[in-house]
Protein backbone atom coordinates (compact mmCIF):
# COMPACT_ATOMS: atom_id res chain seq x y z
CA UNK A 1 0.00 0.00 0.00
CA UNK A 2 1.61 3.45 -0.82
CA UNK A 3 2.26 6.04 1.20
CA UNK A 4 0.52 9.07 1.29
CA UNK A 5 3.63 11.41 1.97
CA UNK A 6 4.83 9.59 -1.07
CA UNK A 7 2.66 11.85 -3.25
CA UNK A 8 4.60 14.57 -4.55
CA UNK A 9 1.60 16.33 -7.16
CA UNK A 10 -0.94 15.43 -4.77
CA UNK A 11 -2.18 15.75 -0.72
CA UNK A 12 -3.79 12.67 0.63
CA UNK A 13 -5.28 13.02 3.69
CA UNK A 14 -7.41 11.23 5.77
CA UNK A 15 -9.52 12.76 8.26
CA UNK A 16 -11.95 10.06 10.21
CA UNK A 17 -13.67 7.90 7.80
CA UNK A 18 -13.42 11.50 4.93
CA UNK A 19 -10.06 11.31 2.61
CA UNK A 20 -9.29 14.45 0.99
CA UNK A 21 -7.50 14.05 -2.45
CA UNK A 22 -6.08 17.36 -3.40
CA UNK A 23 -4.24 17.87 -6.91
CA UNK A 24 -1.41 20.00 -5.84
CA UNK A 25 0.25 21.52 -9.22
CA UNK A 26 -1.14 25.24 -8.25
CA UNK A 27 1.10 26.78 -11.02
CA UNK A 28 -0.50 25.05 -14.10
CA UNK A 29 -4.14 25.19 -12.13
CA UNK A 30 -3.88 21.20 -11.54
CA UNK A 31 -2.92 20.46 -15.16
CA UNK A 32 -2.54 16.95 -15.50
CA UNK A 33 1.16 15.36 -16.19
CA UNK A 34 1.90 11.74 -16.39
CA UNK A 35 3.06 12.18 -12.39
CA UNK A 36 -0.23 13.29 -11.55
CA UNK A 37 -2.36 10.76 -13.36
CA UNK A 38 -0.46 8.04 -12.08
CA UNK A 39 -0.91 9.73 -8.14
CA UNK A 40 -4.21 10.75 -8.67
CA UNK A 41 -5.16 6.49 -9.93
CA UNK A 42 -2.91 5.32 -6.31
CA UNK A 43 -4.73 8.02 -4.38
CA UNK A 44 -8.26 6.30 -5.60
CA UNK A 45 -6.92 3.01 -5.09
CA UNK A 46 -5.35 3.86 -1.42
CA UNK A 47 -8.96 4.82 -0.66
CA UNK A 48 -10.01 2.05 -1.73
CA UNK A 49 -7.91 -0.40 -0.29
CA UNK A 50 -8.57 1.74 3.53
CA UNK A 51 -11.06 0.30 5.61
CA UNK A 52 -11.50 3.45 7.49
CA UNK A 53 -11.75 5.54 4.60
CA UNK A 54 -15.71 5.57 3.57
CA UNK A 55 -16.00 8.59 1.73
CA UNK A 56 -13.64 10.81 -0.83
CA UNK A 57 -13.45 14.86 -1.84
CA UNK A 58 -11.64 15.11 -4.60
CA UNK A 59 -10.63 18.88 -5.01
CA UNK A 60 -7.68 21.30 -6.60
CA UNK A 61 -5.35 23.44 -4.51
CA UNK A 62 -4.63 27.72 -5.55
CA UNK A 63 -7.53 29.21 -8.03
CA UNK A 64 -7.74 25.41 -10.05
CA UNK A 65 -9.60 22.39 -10.12
CA UNK A 66 -7.77 20.86 -12.80
CA UNK A 67 -6.78 22.03 -16.15
CA UNK A 68 -7.21 19.02 -18.22
CA UNK A 69 -4.09 17.33 -19.94
CA UNK A 70 -0.47 19.20 -18.97
CA UNK A 71 -0.38 21.19 -22.40
CA UNK A 72 3.63 21.87 -21.27
CA UNK A 73 4.38 18.13 -21.32
CA UNK A 74 3.06 17.34 -24.46
CA UNK A 75 4.85 20.21 -26.34
CA UNK A 76 7.98 19.32 -24.75
CA UNK A 77 7.83 15.66 -25.75
CA UNK A 78 10.77 14.50 -27.92
CA UNK A 79 8.26 12.47 -29.86
CA UNK A 80 4.74 13.16 -30.65
CA UNK A 81 2.86 11.91 -28.08
CA UNK A 82 0.46 8.78 -28.97
CA UNK A 83 -2.84 10.29 -27.67
CA UNK A 84 -4.88 7.06 -28.21
CA UNK A 85 -1.94 5.23 -25.95
CA UNK A 86 -2.08 7.98 -23.77
CA UNK A 87 -5.57 7.97 -23.36
CA UNK A 88 -5.96 3.79 -22.86
CA UNK A 89 -3.03 3.95 -20.78
CA UNK A 90 -3.74 6.92 -17.84
CA UNK A 91 -7.56 8.53 -18.93
CA UNK A 92 -9.23 5.46 -18.54
CA UNK A 93 -8.18 3.70 -16.10
CA UNK A 94 -8.24 6.88 -14.07
CA UNK A 95 -11.80 7.54 -14.80
CA UNK A 96 -12.59 4.03 -14.36
CA UNK A 97 -11.01 3.99 -10.51
CA UNK A 98 -13.74 7.02 -9.70
CA UNK A 99 -16.58 5.22 -10.94
CA UNK A 100 -16.02 1.61 -10.04
CA UNK A 101 -14.73 3.23 -6.69
CA UNK A 102 -17.53 2.00 -4.11
CA UNK A 103 -17.29 4.61 -1.79
CA UNK A 104 -18.81 7.79 -2.54
CA UNK A 105 -16.92 10.53 -4.12
CA UNK A 106 -17.38 13.62 -4.12
CA UNK A 107 -15.90 16.62 -6.00
CA UNK A 108 -15.35 19.68 -4.68
CA UNK A 109 -14.35 22.30 -8.03
CA UNK A 110 -12.78 25.36 -6.32
CA UNK A 111 -12.10 26.87 -10.09
CA UNK A 112 -11.79 26.23 -13.63
CA UNK A 113 -12.27 22.41 -14.63
CA UNK A 114 -11.23 22.32 -18.05
CA UNK A 115 -10.83 19.02 -20.78
CA UNK A 116 -9.75 15.99 -18.95
CA UNK A 117 -10.49 17.86 -15.84
CA UNK A 118 -14.06 18.62 -16.41
CA UNK A 119 -14.27 14.66 -17.39
CA UNK A 120 -12.94 13.94 -13.67
CA UNK A 121 -15.28 16.14 -11.86
CA UNK A 122 -18.25 14.35 -13.96
CA UNK A 123 -16.77 11.31 -13.07
CA UNK A 124 -17.67 11.73 -9.74
CA UNK A 125 -20.79 11.01 -7.37
CA UNK A 126 -21.47 14.63 -6.81
CA UNK A 127 -20.28 17.91 -7.69
CA UNK A 128 -20.63 20.86 -5.02
CA UNK A 129 -18.68 24.10 -6.92
CA UNK A 130 -18.11 27.18 -5.25
CA UNK A 131 -18.89 30.59 -6.87
CA UNK A 132 -15.17 31.02 -8.19
CA UNK A 133 -16.09 27.12 -10.46
CA UNK A 134 -15.96 27.11 -13.98
CA UNK A 135 -15.56 24.30 -16.76
CA UNK A 136 -14.73 24.70 -20.06
CA UNK A 137 -14.70 21.68 -22.28
CA UNK A 138 -11.19 22.96 -23.75
CA UNK A 139 -10.67 20.05 -26.57
CA UNK A 140 -12.02 21.79 -29.31
CA UNK A 141 -9.85 24.97 -28.88
CA UNK A 142 -6.68 22.53 -28.82
CA UNK A 143 -8.15 20.50 -31.87
CA UNK A 144 -8.82 17.65 -29.60
CA UNK A 145 -11.68 15.84 -28.82
CA UNK A 146 -13.82 15.04 -25.74
CA UNK A 147 -12.28 12.03 -23.45
CA UNK A 148 -12.28 10.53 -19.98
CA UNK A 149 -15.77 9.61 -20.49
CA UNK A 150 -17.07 12.94 -21.06
CA UNK A 151 -19.02 12.34 -24.33
CA UNK A 152 -20.68 9.84 -22.12
CA UNK A 153 -21.28 11.46 -18.68
CA UNK A 154 -22.15 15.23 -19.83
CA UNK A 155 -25.33 14.38 -21.79
CA UNK A 156 -26.39 12.14 -19.06
CA UNK A 157 -26.32 14.97 -16.51
CA UNK A 158 -27.53 17.62 -18.81
CA UNK A 159 -29.12 16.39 -21.78
CA UNK A 160 -27.39 16.12 -25.69
CA UNK A 161 -28.35 19.81 -26.66
CA UNK A 162 -26.62 21.37 -23.97
CA UNK A 163 -23.81 18.76 -23.83
CA UNK A 164 -23.67 19.39 -27.70
CA UNK A 165 -23.53 23.36 -26.95
CA UNK A 166 -20.75 22.76 -24.23
CA UNK A 167 -18.31 20.61 -26.63
CA UNK A 168 -18.88 21.98 -29.50
CA UNK A 169 -19.00 25.74 -28.56
CA UNK A 170 -16.81 25.22 -26.13
CA UNK A 171 -17.38 28.57 -23.91
CA UNK A 172 -17.37 28.75 -20.01
CA UNK A 173 -20.04 27.88 -17.82
CA UNK A 174 -20.22 30.04 -14.88
CA UNK A 175 -20.88 27.98 -11.30
CA UNK A 176 -24.32 29.91 -11.12
CA UNK A 177 -25.23 27.98 -14.80
CA UNK A 178 -23.80 24.51 -14.09
CA UNK A 179 -26.42 24.30 -10.86
CA UNK A 180 -29.21 25.84 -13.37
CA UNK A 181 -28.65 22.94 -15.78
CA UNK A 182 -28.18 20.21 -13.27
CA UNK A 183 -23.72 19.83 -13.97
CA UNK A 184 -23.69 20.65 -10.36
CA UNK A 185 -25.05 19.78 -7.33
CA UNK A 186 -25.33 23.10 -5.90
CA UNK A 187 -22.88 26.42 -5.11
CA UNK A 188 -21.62 27.58 -2.28
CA UNK A 189 -19.17 30.37 -1.27
CA UNK A 190 -15.65 30.12 -2.10
CA UNK A 191 -14.84 30.32 1.63
CA UNK A 192 -17.06 27.37 2.29
CA UNK A 193 -16.33 25.03 -0.02
CA UNK A 194 -14.18 22.56 1.67
CA UNK A 195 -16.32 22.05 4.91
CA UNK A 196 -19.52 21.85 2.77
CA UNK A 197 -18.14 19.47 0.97
CA UNK A 198 -16.44 17.50 3.77
CA UNK A 199 -19.58 17.85 5.97
CA UNK A 200 -21.57 15.98 3.02
CA UNK A 201 -18.81 13.49 2.36
CA UNK A 202 -19.48 12.59 6.42
CA UNK A 203 -23.07 12.13 6.04
CA UNK A 204 -22.42 9.83 3.20
CA UNK A 205 -19.67 7.75 5.29
CA UNK A 206 -22.46 7.48 8.11
CA UNK A 207 -24.34 5.05 5.89
CA UNK A 208 -23.49 1.26 5.25
CA UNK A 209 -19.88 1.33 3.32
CA UNK A 210 -21.82 -2.33 1.82
CA UNK A 211 -24.77 -1.12 1.04
CA UNK A 212 -23.29 2.41 -0.23
CA UNK A 213 -21.34 0.51 -2.73
CA UNK A 214 -24.31 -1.28 -4.07
CA UNK A 215 -26.01 1.51 -4.44
CA UNK A 216 -23.06 3.13 -6.60
CA UNK A 217 -23.06 0.12 -8.19
CA UNK A 218 -26.45 -0.06 -9.21
CA UNK A 219 -26.52 4.31 -10.26
CA UNK A 220 -23.67 3.02 -12.56
CA UNK A 221 -24.98 0.02 -14.00
CA UNK A 222 -28.73 1.61 -14.60
CA UNK A 223 -27.29 4.62 -16.82
CA UNK A 224 -26.21 1.45 -19.36
CA UNK A 225 -28.88 -1.00 -19.33
CA UNK A 226 -32.49 -1.13 -19.32
CA UNK A 227 -35.15 -0.76 -16.61
CA UNK A 228 -35.70 -4.29 -16.65
CA UNK A 229 -31.78 -5.76 -16.02
CA UNK A 230 -32.23 -2.47 -13.28
CA UNK A 231 -34.92 -4.42 -11.72
CA UNK A 232 -32.84 -7.51 -11.70
CA UNK A 233 -29.83 -6.00 -10.43
CA UNK A 234 -31.30 -4.18 -7.37
CA UNK A 235 -33.06 -7.65 -6.23
CA UNK A 236 -29.81 -9.13 -6.43
CA UNK A 237 -28.18 -6.63 -4.33
CA UNK A 238 -31.07 -6.28 -1.91
CA UNK A 239 -30.15 -10.11 -1.33
CA UNK A 240 -26.91 -9.50 -0.14
CA UNK A 241 -27.56 -6.19 1.67
CA UNK A 242 -30.59 -7.73 3.46
CA UNK A 243 -28.45 -10.69 4.54
CA UNK A 244 -25.54 -8.16 6.02
CA UNK A 245 -24.75 -7.43 9.59
CA UNK A 246 -24.87 -4.04 8.66
CA UNK A 247 -28.67 -4.35 8.45
CA UNK A 248 -29.03 -6.04 11.32
CA UNK A 249 -27.23 -3.37 12.80
CA UNK A 250 -29.38 -0.71 11.15
CA UNK A 251 -32.74 -2.36 12.72
CA UNK A 252 -31.30 -2.50 16.53
CA UNK A 253 -29.98 1.09 15.83
CA UNK A 254 -33.74 1.76 14.68
CA UNK A 255 -35.59 0.15 17.35
CA UNK A 256 -33.02 1.29 20.66
CA UNK A 257 -33.73 4.44 18.82
CA UNK A 258 -29.40 5.65 18.25
CA UNK A 259 -27.76 6.01 15.53
CA UNK A 260 -26.31 2.61 13.98
CA UNK A 261 -22.64 1.83 13.78
CA UNK A 262 -22.05 0.17 10.41
CA UNK A 263 -19.17 -2.23 9.42
CA UNK A 264 -19.15 -2.69 6.30
CA UNK A 265 -20.22 -6.13 6.79
O1 LIG B 1 -2.70 13.43 -23.61
C1 LIG B 1 -3.72 13.06 -24.19
O2 LIG B 1 -3.97 11.89 -24.42
C2 LIG B 1 -4.69 14.07 -24.62
C3 LIG B 1 -5.70 14.25 -23.59
C4 LIG B 1 -6.32 15.40 -23.54
C5 LIG B 1 -7.29 15.68 -22.48
C6 LIG B 1 -7.39 17.18 -22.28
O3 LIG B 1 -7.52 17.55 -21.16
S1 LIG B 1 -7.29 18.22 -23.63
C7 LIG B 1 -7.53 19.82 -22.93
C8 LIG B 1 -6.28 20.33 -22.24
N1 LIG B 1 -6.55 21.53 -21.49
C9 LIG B 1 -6.71 22.72 -22.06
O4 LIG B 1 -6.66 22.87 -23.27
C10 LIG B 1 -6.91 23.89 -21.13
C11 LIG B 1 -5.82 24.92 -21.34
N2 LIG B 1 -5.96 26.01 -20.41
C12 LIG B 1 -6.86 27.00 -20.63
O5 LIG B 1 -7.58 27.03 -21.60
C13 LIG B 1 -6.90 28.07 -19.59
O6 LIG B 1 -5.72 28.04 -18.85
C14 LIG B 1 -8.10 27.89 -18.61
C15 LIG B 1 -9.40 28.19 -19.34
C16 LIG B 1 -8.15 26.48 -18.01
C17 LIG B 1 -7.93 28.88 -17.43
O7 LIG B 1 -7.72 30.18 -17.96
P1 LIG B 1 -7.16 31.32 -16.98
O8 LIG B 1 -7.13 32.60 -17.77
O9 LIG B 1 -7.97 31.33 -15.73
O10 LIG B 1 -5.69 30.87 -16.54
P2 LIG B 1 -4.38 30.94 -17.44
O11 LIG B 1 -3.68 32.23 -17.21
O12 LIG B 1 -4.66 30.55 -18.83
O13 LIG B 1 -3.50 29.74 -16.78
C18 LIG B 1 -2.75 29.94 -15.59
C19 LIG B 1 -1.43 29.19 -15.76
O14 LIG B 1 -1.71 27.80 -15.92
C20 LIG B 1 -0.70 29.63 -17.04
O15 LIG B 1 0.68 29.55 -16.78
P3 LIG B 1 1.53 30.93 -16.57
O16 LIG B 1 1.28 31.79 -17.77
O17 LIG B 1 0.98 31.53 -15.29
O18 LIG B 1 2.94 30.45 -16.44
C21 LIG B 1 -1.10 28.56 -18.02
O19 LIG B 1 -0.16 28.38 -19.05
C22 LIG B 1 -1.13 27.32 -17.12
N3 LIG B 1 -2.00 26.29 -17.68
C23 LIG B 1 -3.34 26.33 -17.80
N4 LIG B 1 -3.79 25.22 -18.35
C24 LIG B 1 -2.73 24.45 -18.60
C25 LIG B 1 -1.57 25.12 -18.17
N5 LIG B 1 -0.35 24.60 -18.29
C26 LIG B 1 -0.26 23.38 -18.86
N6 LIG B 1 -1.32 22.67 -19.28
C27 LIG B 1 -2.56 23.16 -19.17
N7 LIG B 1 -3.63 22.44 -19.57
Amino acid sequence: MIDPADFRSLRWTADGPVCLVMLDRPDVLNALNVELKEELRAAIELAAERPDVRAVVLTGSGRGFCAGQDLEEVAAGDEPLDFEREVREHYIPLVLAIRDLEKPVVAAVNGVAAGAGFSLALACDIRIAAETASFVAAFNAVALVPDTGMSWLLPRLVGPGRAAEILLGGGRVSAAEAERIGLVNRVVPAADLLAEATALARRLAEGSPLASGLTKRALNVALETGFGETLDLEARHMGIAGRSADHREGLAAFREKRRPRFEGR
